[in-house]
């Protein structure tokens, strides 16, 4: 058994195109949390159908931070893929934690599943709102097969949520889906960040 985790490990490390060190945490027999730091519009796990999170705005049409990196990696059918999302208000494709899907385009990974964390200093209750980004991405993975996708550190950019705080909401998330995936990998380009959360996924899935 521990012979196969770390063969399993070992291949993974091999099948993540952005290299570095990736750490391996089960969540389950069958499922594990990887943790790496690096950019996330450079991951994918070859020939798998795989997603990367998109930390967007309700707008969905590109921003800063690593949403402007996706779109410009991704090129731009991106732009034009989530322009034919529907509105459901004007000026919102997608509210907040909520989440929706489109092709990854010039992108590694094979999806995109665009979520929009909550402004943490504008939010009545923004632990509620991001474990909702988190959920709905799970589950509209789930909906679309997708068994292997990758998240940045939602909210943790321009919309100031504090890094420890988010760490508890998004692995506790991600703890109530122990079977539905291969692999779920944080790709953390902060390496403050990476820290903070590396310690937090070391309490949180400590049997
Ligand atoms: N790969 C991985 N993580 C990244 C990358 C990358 N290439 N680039 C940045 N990060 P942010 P938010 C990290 O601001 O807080 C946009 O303008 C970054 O260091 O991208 O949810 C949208 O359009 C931080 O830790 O997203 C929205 O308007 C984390 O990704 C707004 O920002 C998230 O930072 C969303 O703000």
């Amino acid at each position: 058994r521990l012979c196969a985790s770390a063969m399993d490990a070992a291949a993974t490390v091999g099948r993540v195109s952005n290299g570095g060190g990736v750490v391996r945490f089960p969540l389950s027999a069958s499922s594990a949390l990887f943790m790496q730091k690096g950019d996330i519009t450079k991951w994918s796990i070859d020939g798998s159908t795989d997603a990367i999170v998109n930390p967007a705005n309700e707008r969905m049409l590109g921003g800063g931070g690593a949403d402007g990196a996706i779109h410009r990696a991704a090129g731009p059918q991106l732009v034009e893929a989530c322009r034919t999302v529907p509105e459901i208000r004007p000026g919102v494709r997608c509210p907040t934690g909520e989440a929706r899907i489109t092709p990854g385009f010039m992108l590694p990974a094979s999806h995109v599943i665009h979520t929009v964390g909550p402004i943490y200093s504008a939010d009545i209750n923004p632990a509620a709102s991001l474990a909702s980004a988190y959920r709905n991405t799970l589950m509209v993975a789930k909906e679309n097969n997708i068994q292997y996708i990758a998240f940045p550190a939602i909210s943790c950019g321009v919309y100031g949520y504090p890094y420890d705080e988010a760490a508890t909401v998004a692995i506790s998330t991600i703890k109530e889906f122990p079977n539905d995936f291969k692999e779920v990998h944080f790709v953390l380009f902060s390496p403050d960040i990476y820290d903070i959360w590396s310690n937090k996924v070391e309490e949180l899935l400590k049997d």
